[in-house]
Formats: C-alpha cells, sequence, structure tokens
C-alpha cells in the first residue's frame, strides 16, 4: 500500500531545487550547444556561448524557440541524441500546419512516465487503484504518458484510449475503476452519460485526472458533483514531454510545475521581457534532463501566473494558474480580445451545460459571434415558451464578461457533436 514515486525534490527547499537547476541548466546548455546546430546557430546570432550560462540567473541571455523553430527544424533539426538513441516518437494533432514530432530517449520516457506518476501520487493513487486512462493512445502524449505513470505506481492500468463510451462505462463498473484520466470535456460527456443510463450507483471513481485542454472552474465543480469525485488539473504538451509537466494537488490552487526538469519563465509575448513571477503573462520552459528533444526558453504560448506561495500539500514546486487560454486561441473580435474560457465560465454559471460552439464571422466589413449553446433536457422541456427571455439574459451576462455583443442561440439537447478528446469549440470563418 505504499506509493511508489515521492522522492525528496518534491519537498526540498527553494535554495536545494535551485543548485539543482543551475547545475542541470549548464549540463543541458553544453549539450545542446554539441548536438543541436540549429539552436547552437541562434546562439551565434546572439552571441552567447555555453560559458556565459552559470545557472539559471543567466537563462534570460539564451535565445527562444517558437513553434516557427519547430516547423523550420521539422523533423530532425533540433534532435539532440542519436537516433540510434532515440525509442519513440509523439506528436501534435497538426490542424494548424505542420506536425511537431518530439523525440524520447529511453531515459526520455522514464523520465517523462515519472512526472506522470508524481501526478497520479498526488491525486491518491496507490497500487491498490484501478486506473482508467481514457485519453487518445497513439501519437496524442495523454494516453501514453498517464500509462506509463499508472504503470509506475503500480495501479491496475486499462489502457482504454478515448471514445467507444459504451466500452468505457462497462469496463469502469465491471472492473471498479478509481481513478479516471481524459479530457475535460469527454469526463463531461462519461458524466452525462452516467446519469442517463442510470449507473451512477454502480462506479466507484474517487479521483480524475483532466487536462490537455482549458476547463473553467465551473466545469470542474459539475463534473466533480456527477461522478462524485475529486476532479485534478494536469498541464503538458508535446514539446516539453507531454501531461505531467505540471499537476494539482489536493489543495486544487494551482499545478506543481516538475521545476527538476523544466525551468519555467513568464514573459511578456509581444517585448518578449521577462516578467517578475506573480505577474500574467507567457509561459515559457526550459527543458533542464531531456536529451532528445531539449527545447531550451520555447515559448508555450499558453497565458498563466506562476507562484511559489506555499501549499498545503507540502509540495514546494512552484505553481501555475490554470492557463487562461493560449494567445493563439484568443479571439480578437471587433478589437477586443475574446477567450473562450470567458464565455465557458458565463454559460455554467447560469446553469448551463459545457456545450456550446463559438463562430466568428465577418459581415459587411464587421466581425460578428455568435454562441451557440445546448440546454439540458430540464432547460428544454421546462423553458419552452421562454427561450427568449434566456437568450436576452445570456446576452446581457456575455456582455458584462466580454465588453462586447455576442449573438446567442439556446439549441435543444444533444444538437452539438460530442468530444472523445480535445473539444472543437471555435468556428473562425474569417480564416476559411
Ligand atoms: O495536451 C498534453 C496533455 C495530455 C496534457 C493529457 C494534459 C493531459 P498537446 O496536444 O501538445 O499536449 O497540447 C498542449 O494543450 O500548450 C495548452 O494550451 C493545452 N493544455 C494542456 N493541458 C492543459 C490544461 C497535451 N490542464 C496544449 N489546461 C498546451 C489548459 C491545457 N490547457
Amino acid at each position: 500500500m505504499s506509493n511508489y514515486y515521492q522522492p525528496e525534490v518534491e519537498t526540498a527547499s527553494y535554495e536545494e531545487i535551485r543548485a539543482l537547476q543551475d547545475e542541470r541548466l549548464v549540463k543541458q546548455v553544453k549539450h545542446v550547444w554539441e548536438n543541436v546546430p540549429y539552436y547552437r546557430k541562434k546562439m551565434e546570432a546572439k552571441g552567447v556561448t555555453p560559458e556565459d550560462i552559470k545557472g539559471v540567473d543567466d537563462l534570460h541571455k539564451l535565445p527562444f524557440i517558437t513553434k516557427d523553430d519547430l516547423r523550420e527544424a521539422y523533423p530532425y533539426g533540433l534532435l539532440g541524441a542519436d537516433l540510434s538513441k532515440c525509442v519513440r516518437i509523439q506528436s501534435t494533432s497538426g490542424t494548424t500546419g505542420k506536425r511537431v514530432v518530439a523525440f524520447y530517449t529511453k531515459e526520455d520516457v522514464d523520465l517523462w512516465e515519472d512526472c506522470c506518476a508524481r501526478a497520479l501520487v498526488a491525486v491518491g493513487a496507490t497500487n491498490e487503484d484501478v486506473c482508467q486512462v481514457a485519453y487518445g493512445y497513439g501519437l496524442f502524449t495523454g494516453g501514453a504518458g498517464l500509462h506509463g505513470g499508472s504503470h509506475k505506481v503500480g495501479s491496475l492500468t486499462l489502457p482504454m484510449s478515448s471514445g467507444n463510451t459504451d466500452r468505457q462505462l462497462q469496463f469502469m463498473t465491471d472492473l471498479g475503476s478509481t481513478i479516471l484520466c481524459c479530457t475535460p470535456s469527454y469526463a463531461a460527456y462519461l458524466s452525462e452519460s452516467i446519469h442517463e443510463r442510470g449507473l451512477r450507483d454502480q462506479i466507484k471513481l474517487k479521483a480524475g485526472i483532466f487536462g490537455a485542454e482549458a476547463w473553467s472552474e465551473n466545469m470542474r465543480r459539475d463534473i466533480e458533483n456527477g461522478l462524485g469525485i475529486k476532479a485534478y488539473d494536469i498541464y503538458g504538451l508535446t514539446e516539453i514531454s507531454g501531461p505531467g509537466v505540471a499537476f494539482e494537488c489536493e489543495e486544487q490552487t494551482g499545478m506543481h510545475i516538475n521545476e527538476d526538469h523544466f525551468i519555467p519563465e513568464i514573459i511578456n509575448p509581444d517585448t518578449e521581457e521577462v516578467l517578475p513571477i506573480g505577474s500574467k503573462g507567457e509561459l515559457v520552459f526550459t527543458c533542464i534532463t531531456k536529451e532528445a528533444f531539449p527545447l531550451l526558453r520555447y515559448r508555450t504560448r499558453d497565458i498563466c501566473v506562476l507562484s511559489r506561495e506555499k501549499c498545503s500539500c507540502g509540495r514546494t514546486l512552484i505553481k501555475m494558474s490554470k492557463p487562461m487560454g493560449r494567445s493563439d486561441d484568443m479571439l480578437i473580435v471587433k478589437g477586443v480580445n475574446v477567450f473562450p474560457s470567458q464565455i465557458e465560465t458565463v454559460l455554467l454559471e447560469q446553469g448551463y451545460p459545457p456545450n456550446y460552439q463559438i463562430i466568428v464571422d465577418r459581415v459587411n466589413n464587421s466581425d460578428t459571434l455568435e454562441v451557440l449553446v445546448e440546454m439540458t433536457p430540464e432547460l428544454f422541456s421546462d423553458n419552452l415558451g421562454d427561450i427568449t427571455t434566456m437568450e436576452k439574459e445570456l446576452v446581457s451576462a456575455l456582455k458584462t464578461m466580454l465588453g462586447i455583443y455576442a449573438k446567442v442561440k439556446l439549441v435543444a439537447p444533444k444538437t452539438i457533436a460530442r468530444s472523445e478528446g480535445k473539444a472543437v469549440r471555435i468556428i473562425d470563418k474569417r480564416k476559411i
């Protein structure tokens, strides 16, 4: 009944973590300089050599890596290890442009799985648990990462992958799954399906690890109530390894970053200036232990805030807030910044389910914003005569949140397609 992975580093003092980061960063910069000509050229262009980097204080001297660099260097240009040492690739979905392919040596896979094991331990997983992994398996990192972490913890691992909801529910009830790993939108869908089928009494879930997309606190509450569990957030990205870069503990006030592997910074996305801890800005990561895909100062595009406030769980690892949306997910409508998460917050606060779609278009040279919102069966049957009033109320609440007018259309239950992975919320017709 012992937790598998709870190394000292999670509760080490700031000075201890900093010393570890200094040492690893110096080694990593040398590794990259010697093995990644693409990045070496970027360093040379900035007049920086490995000798200039003596520790974390010198991090700002290094050049950034952006998604454009990854595309330019695709597929092998940022490889930091001999191909014969690489044992795995994972990849992003590549919906906007070329796919990003990340490489792993055996050691890289091992450390990634350790990070996921930490996340599982933080939600209470032990070798007594049955862990249902309903993230997609394959090129997406969700399935592979949590699967490996669950093995390390010693939980019985159900490699379900995403989709096939009937089978998910059958295994969940027959095998008594206690931990569920999937995207929050799929968790909401599973919860909805459990209630429809009257299975609520037959599930034994106690915790869920949900990430890979933005989700609001209200959505967390809905999932927790629907499934009778505690719902934890987990963050990561393919470029930096996958899930487990950061994870939530029982305090649920942000995610602890595994900073013995990934050094975070917050920058102003426009000026690239490094901002002090506590400021809101773009999250940047430097990988200090990865060998095959050792990205330094990678700009994630995720907007968040870092915090070193003491955590009641005892972990000292720095925390990141929930990403408030990606800077490239942010819509600019009539010159105003609109994050889908703001719209979701309004809908859930007003008692609507998290099934919605945002449609942006341009008519007569002016942007239009429309939100399709699905009603619950109860709202639908109880308020048929009142739809216009309900729509008006939502228009007003959205105006208060966003500062601009959004047309609202309430639609019947089950009209908006459900997601088994990351939900597709935005249709921007201006780009079509
Ligand atoms: O989504 C890795 C992952 C898998 C994380 C399973 C958590 C659980 P990518 O497909 O490369 O990797 O997408 C990475 O997803 O830059 C964020 O914008 C977003 N994202 C990931 N986790 C969260 C989260 C995986 N907890 C991109 N909250 C990231 C909000 C998240 N956004």
